[in-house]
C-alpha cells in the first residue's frame, strides 16, 4: 500500500495519521511474520495479500467512491446482520475490524474494564480515530447477543450512527415471530436510510450473491479437510476474516480459484502440510482480524488447524438461505430461518452447538479440539465446560485457552500448546 496515494483520503475521514501509520506498521511487520513466512504457499493466497495489503487503501477507496455514487455503508460485527436484506437494498456491509488492541484507555471509560477485548476492540478503535470502516460508516449494526455487547451500544451510540437488532436468546415459535419481526424492522431501517425500496426480485439477487459467497467458502472446508492438508489454517482464517469486508461477487470468484488450485492438489496427495502433522479444530470466540495469535502458536507447534467452529469460520457458512421462495415474504421467512440456526453460545439453551462440534471432529479427523474463549466473555467460557464433557465422552482431547490480544501471555500459551501437540501425538 502507498501510503502517500491514501494520505489525502484518511486526513478527509478524519483518522489520526501518526496513530494510523504506527498500526499499519505493526500490522505489516506481524503479517510477513505470520503469512508471508510460510514456506509452499497456494498461488491462490496472492490475491489474500494483495486484499490485506490493501485493507486501509483500495478497499475504502471503492467504499468512497461508493458513497459518492449514491450507496450507503453498513457496518457489522456480528454473523447475525442478513446481509441479503443490506445487498438488496443497494448498500455494502463491511464487518468492523475488532481484532487488535487499540485506544484501550480510552475505551475503558465507555465499558468496564473486565469487558472482552472484541468489543474494548472495536470501541477502541473508534475512539483513537484509526479505522476508516468505522468512519465510512453511514449506519452500524449492533445486536444483542451478549450482555457485553448489548450495554457497550448504549455508550458508543453517541460516538457512530448505531442501530441494534435484537437477537432472541432462545429458539422457540414466538423466539421465531420476534427475529422476523426484527429482520423486517431492519428491512424497513435500510429501505429509509437509502431510499430503495427491497423487492422481490432484489432480494432474490441479494440471497444468490451471499448464497454463493457462503459455497466457495463450504468448498474450501471441504477441501481443507484431506490428508496431508493442502493449506494452513492461518490462511483460510484470513480467507474467513477477509470475507466480511471485500466485495462479495469479487471474493467468491477469487477463492473458487483458490479452490481450484487446491482441488488439484488434493487429487496428486500433494498438501503443503507434511503428512503426519497433528490436526486440529479451533472452536469457541470468533477471532475477527487481525487476530491471528492462536493459530500461529498452534502451527508453529508442528501442528495443523483444519477447522474453525466459529462464527469467522463454519458457524457463519455452515448453512445457506433456501432458494425456492418466490415471493418477498417466502423469501423473509427463509433469511429467518437460516440465520436462527446459528448456534452462538448467548442462546439457551444451544445444543446444537455440542452435536455440530462433534460431528465436526470426527469428520475433519481431528486429533484434538483447543477451546478458545475471550478474557471476560461469559457465554464462550461457560460453554467450555459442556465442551469439555462432550469432547470427553467421545474421547477426543481438548486445550480450553482463555487469552486477549495482548502478546503478554504468548510464551505461556506456546508452552501449554506444546504440550498438548506432544500428548495427542503420543496417543
Ligand atoms: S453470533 S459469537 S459474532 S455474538 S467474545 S462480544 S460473545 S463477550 S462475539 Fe459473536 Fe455474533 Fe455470537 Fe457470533 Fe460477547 Fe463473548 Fe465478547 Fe463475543
Amino acid at each position: 500500500m502507498t501510503r502517500d496515494a491514501y494520505k489525502t483520503m484518511w486526513e478527509n475521514l478524519n483518522l489520526d495519521i501518526t496513530a494510523h501509520d504506527g498500526l499499519l506498521e505493526v500490522l505489516g511487520k506481524f503479517y510477513n511474520d505470520i503469512y508471508l513466512s510460510q514456506a509452499g504457499r497456494l498461488k491462490g493466497m496472492e490475491y489474500l495479500d494483495f486484499v490485506l495489503s490493501e485493507v486501509h487503501g483500495l478497499r475504502i477507496r471503492e467504499l468512497q467512491e461508493a458513497k459518492t455514487a449514491g450507496k450507503k455503508i453498513v457496518g457489522t460485527f456480528c454473523v447475525f446482520v442478513p446481509e441479503e436484506i443490506t445487498l438488496a437494498a443497494g448498500a455494502v456491509q463491511v464487518g468492523l475490524c475488532s481484532g487488535a488492541e487499540a485506544g484501550t484507555e480510552e475505551a475503558e471509560k465507555l465499558v468496564p474494564r473486565n469487558t472482552c477485548a472484541l468489543i474494548k476492540s472495536f470501541i477502541g478503535f473508534k475512539l483513537a480515530r484509526i479505522c476508516p470502516y468505522t468512519e465510512s460508516c453511514d449506519m452500524i449494526v449492533g445486536e444483542t447477543t451478549c450482555d457485553g455487547k448489548k450495554k457497550a451500544y448504549e455508550n458508543f451510540a453517541d460516538h457512530v450512527p448505531m442501530y441494534v437488532m435484537e437477537v432472541p436468546q432462545q429458539k422457540n415459535a414466538s423466539d421465531r415471530e420476534l427475529w422476523k419481526s426484527e429482520i423486517l424492522r431492519y428491512k424497513s431501517a435500510l429501505e429509509t436510510l437509502t431510499g430503495n425500496k427491497i423487492t422481490g426480485q432484489r432480494l432474490k439477487k441479494a440471497i444468490k450473491i451471499v448464497n454463493e459467497k457462503r459455497r466457495a467458502l463450504q468448498r474450501l472446508n471441504r477441501l481443507r479437510a484431506a490428508i496431508p492438508a493442502p493449506i494452513s489454517g492461518r490462511d483460510v482464517l484470513l480467507v474467513n476474516q477477509v470475507s466480511f469486508y471485500d466485495d462479495p461477487e469479487r471474493f467468491t470468484k477469487n477463492i473458487n480459484t483458490l479452490c481450484d488450485e487446491m482441488e488439484d492438489r488434493v487429487a496428486r496427495h500433494d498438501g503443503i502440510i507434511p503428512a503426519g502433522t497433528s490436526r486440529f479444530m479451533l472452536s469457541g470466540c470468533p477471532m475477527a482480524v487481525p487476530n491471528w495469535k492462536l493459530p500461529f502458536v498452534i502451527e508453529g507447534a508442528n501442528a495443523v488447524v483444519v477447522g474453525e467452529e466459529s462464527c469467522i469460520g463454519t458457524r457463519n457458512t455452515r448453512d445457506l438461505i433456501e432458494e425456492a421462495p418466490e415471493s418477498l415474504e417466502g423469501m423473509i421467512n427463509a433469511i429467518c430461518d437460516r440465520y436462527l440456526k446459528i448456534d452462538c453460545a448467548c442462546f439457551t439453551p444451544n445444543s446444537a452447538r455440542m452435536d455440530n462440534i462433534i460431528s465436526m471432529a470426527k469428520e475433519l479427523k481431528v486429533d484434538g479440539v483447543i477451546h478458545y474463549a475471550l478474557m471476560f466473555c461469559q457465554p464462550y467460557a461457560s460453554e467450555a465446560i459442556k465442551v469439555e464433557k462432550i469432547l470427553k465422552k467421545h474421547d477426543i482431547p481438548l486445550l480450553s485457552i482463555e487469552t486477549d490480544y495482548s502478546m503478554d501471555d504468548i510464551e505461556q500459551l506456546k508452552t501449554r500448546v506444546e504440550a498438548f501437540v506432544e500428548m495427542v501425538s503420543s496417543r
